[in-house]
């Protein structure tokens, strides 16, 4: 039987007074997700920056390679989006410096008070090649993946050289990240735990990113997936939607509900967004919507073991290297 955390329901403008809890430090509920909210030591001031590994003027974000008390880190800087509910305080409580005026067009500077002028600082440290080799801006090749090509060059690549899943395990097992459940289902074949992305600040919907992380821990990706895991992706799909309808409101038919080929990490999850939202990695050469997926095995139960699969891989990916020895690209 499903466990419901947080479960019930959330006016849209509760969002931000619990965010702004979280960010006060107050527990919403008992705590258990270690240090989430306090107001920590900046550890961020000895932080020795390498270089920028990527920036986007458009996405405001910028990705930071450096030092950390001697050990790598990666560092990602990004501007969070403006907040109706935000508003009145913004125009009350900034101070504005003209820049120029024409007929009946001006410009400004706003300095906002600092607590309306955040930005969401992703740390990865102690970082490893690989991280920085992800967050560096590189051109990406598409790749022609058969069956076969997963077997004889991605499967002995990915067992040996990916990302810990280290982190999943410490949600799975209320490690780190248990105040932040949304939902769970702890059926150990069909189960699975609900929680916001990283990515999400979850202080607005319009970028909502939740995952879903399997309790099963044999499942890499969606190349693993038979008929055999349809209860499973089914039971993901239906509790998923229902959990965020009645937590944020949203209705499936503003989700896009998908799975990454090529993932990051081989545990199987499954991304929520809302739909609308350009999530990194939400375009079609990388994400799978669910529902084809479902629709697909239950058409041909060993899908997606057998068909040629494509996904983009970076210049410096050690996995695109093994393609190119291969003579497959
Ligand atoms: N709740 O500890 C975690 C955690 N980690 C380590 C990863 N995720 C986590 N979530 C929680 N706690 O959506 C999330 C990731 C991702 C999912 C794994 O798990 O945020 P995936 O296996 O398919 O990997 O999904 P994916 O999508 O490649 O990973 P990721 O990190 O999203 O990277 C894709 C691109 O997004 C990057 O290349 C980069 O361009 C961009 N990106 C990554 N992180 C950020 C960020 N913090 N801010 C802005 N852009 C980012």
């Amino acid at each position: 039987t499903a466990v419901k955390r947080e479960a019930d329901s959330v006016e849209p403008d509760e969002l931000s007074q619990r965010a702004e809890k979280k960010a006060r430090g107050d527990s919403e509920n008992g705590g258990g997700g270690g240090e989430a909210g306090k107001e920590p030591e900046n550890v961020l001031c000895g932080f020795k920056t390498s270089n920028v590994l990527n920036d986007s003027a458009r996405e405001k974000t910028m990705f930071i390679r450096g030092k950390l008390a001697d050990q790598e880190a990666v560092v990602i800087l990004e501007k969070t989006p403006i907040r109706e509910d935000t508003l009145a305080e913004l125009f009350s409580g900034s101070t504005l410096k003209l820049e120029m005026k024409n007929d009946i067009y001006s410009t400004y500077r706003l300095h906002a008070p600092a607590h309306l002028n955040e930005i969401k600082t992703t740390v990865v440290c102690p970082a490893t090649e690989k991280h920085v080799t992800k967050y560096q801006r590189q051109e990406s090749s598409l790749v022609e993946e058969t069956g076969e090509d997963y077997r004889s060059i991605t499967l002995p690549y990915i067992q040996k050289q990916t990302f810990s899943v280290q982190w999943v395990y410490n949600i799975l097992e209320k490690k780190a990240e248990a105040d932040r459940i949304v939902y769970e289902d702890p059926d150990p074949e069909v189960g699975f735990v609900l929680l916001p992305d990283f990515k999400w600040d979850q202080k607005q919907v319009d970028d909502l990113y939740l995952i879903a992380i399997v309790h099963q821990r044999d499942i890499k990706s969606l190349r693993d997936l038979t008929s055999e895991h349809l209860p499973l992706l089914q039971n993901i799909f239906q509790k998923g939607k229902e959990a965020i309808l009645q937590r944020y409101k949203l209705p499936a038919s503003k989700l896009r509900v998908y799975l990454h080929y090529q993932p990051s990490y081989y545990h199987l999850h499954v991304h929520f967004t809302k739909l609308g939202y350009e999530a990194p990695g939400c375009g079609v050469e990388r994400a799978h919507l669910l529902a084809d997926v479902i629709q697909n095995l239950q058409s041909d139960p060993h899908y997606y073991e057998t068909r040629t699969l494509y996904f983009p891989l970076r210049a410096n990916d050690g996995l695109l290297g093994k393609f190119k020895e291969a003579g497959r690209l």
